[in-house]
């Protein structure tokens, strides 16, 4: 018998979470302490709605550190090697977040609610340890908490005719990580959410920010009955679509050296700003000398593979290890198996053909750069 993920109340549970088995969940996942539905038992199904519909994602696993205080800002922007000069109230950002060395600990999208407030919509791992370590130790006047703030994604390209009908026409006007507080009347009764143009994908949606987890499933069943005209269904990020995407999951494709100039974040990364930040000597460092592995694409021969790794591939050249596929999936839009992973510079020139240990035999595995381009294959 397959194995099973036995619900306890020692793991939290999404605002969402009836829905979600309701709605067929199959598969679950345990992300920042909270079950994450990711698959709702088809995945090529769930991979053509989100290319070609619109699809629900429960995504309240994608947890909010609230900083806030006259001190919130400053603690912000000596948190990230983002250049946050041009930030604005309104519009958010994906920031990297590093440690000391250079290492990469978070990417979450930052939302700028008001000049004192700030959200991190952050990865998975323990961020308010940090930064609540950061804060007290260097005196900001600020109050760190995770206040219960649930993520629901709408993607796909028809999340714009849904989101749409249950906020009015004004959503399709918020540029991409723009976002803005809108008042829902529910069958629950009224509740204010943060509408977001963002997502982890790169076929456009939004994000709705509830912030009354009472209000939860009649926010589904609202999303659900605005998408009814377009087929809406439950999903999940989607690994298919991310690979193809280049989307980078954190702890899945880092490690603990990993660092933004590897992972191609470079463009993230201001050492030349006048603004300190936790990791900027040894990001100028990593940056002078050239980091000395590259987040790069492959293209993988053999049979379409039947399902996604459950463990990295192990890359190598004439019998020495080089690197590592991280994500693999087969991919439908190119027609081929690709991968996304972590490769020594030395190995990192397109083109270059290396072996691939997998779980569904041994492959070549050509190197390619990101995004993937038809002309690649
Ligand atoms: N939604 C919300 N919070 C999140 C995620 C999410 N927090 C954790 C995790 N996912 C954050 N990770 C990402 C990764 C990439 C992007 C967004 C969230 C993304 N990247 C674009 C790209 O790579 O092209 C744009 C990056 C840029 O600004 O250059 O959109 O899914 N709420």
């Amino acid at each position: 018998m397959a194995a099973q993920i036995s619900f306890g109340p020692r793991i939290r549970k999404s605002p969402y979470f009836d829905r979600t088995i309701e709605a067929g969940a199959s598969h679950f996942s345990i992300y920042n302490k909270t079950y994450f539905p990711v698959s709702y038992g088809d995945a090529l199904a769930e991979y053509d709605r989100l290319m070609e519909g619109v699809a629900i994602w429960d995504v309240s696993v994608d947890r909010q550190m609230r900083i806030c205080g006259p001190d919130a800002a400053q603690l912000v922007r000596s948190l990230t090697p983002r250049n946050l000069a041009t930030l604005a109230i309104g519009k958010g950002r994906y920031v990297p977040i590093c440690n000391h060395q250079g290492v990469l600990l978070n990417d979450p999208v930052l939302l700028p609610i008001s000049d004192d407030e700030y959200w991190l919509s952050i990865a998975d791992n323990d961020l308010i340890l940090w930064v609540s370590a950061i804060a007290a130790e260097r005196g900001f006047d600020v109050v760190v908490d995770e206040p219960d703030i649930a993520p629901l994604a709408v993607q796909g390209p028809k999340a714009s005719n849904t989101v749409a009908a249950l906020c009015g026409d004004w959503v399709r006007d918020l540029k991409q990580f723009a976002f803005c507080p809108h008042r829902l009347n529910l069958a629950s009764g009224e509740t204010e959410v943060i509408v977001a143009r963002s997502g982890w994908s790169k076929q456009g949606g939004f994000e709705l920010y509830l912030q009354e987890p009472e209000h939860g499933y009649a926010l589904w069943d609202a999303v659900m009955e605005a998408g009814a005209p377009h087929d809406i269904g439950p999903g999940a990020p989607n690994y298919i679509e991310r690979v193809e995407s280049g989307l980078i999951s954190m702890g899945a494709d880092t490690d603990p050296q990993t660092n933004p100039y590897e992972l191609g974040m470079g463009k993230l990364v201001d050492v030349d700003q006048e603004q300190d930040f936790i990791g900027k000597q040894a990001l100028a460092e990593i940056r002078a000398d050239g980091p000395s592995r590259t987040f790069l694409g492959f293209i993988i021969d053999g049979d379409p593979f039947p399902a996604a790794n459950k463990v990295w591939w192990h890359l190598y050249s004439d019998g020495e290890y080089v690197g590592r596929v991280s994500a693999g999936a087969y991919s439908p839009r190119f027609k081929s198996n690709i991968g996304l992973g972590l490769v020594s510079v030395d190995f990192a020139e397109p083109g270059t053909e290396l072996t691939v240990h997998t779980e569904f035999g041994t492959q070549n595995a050509c190197v390619t750069q990101l995004p993937f381009t038809t002309e690649a294959f």
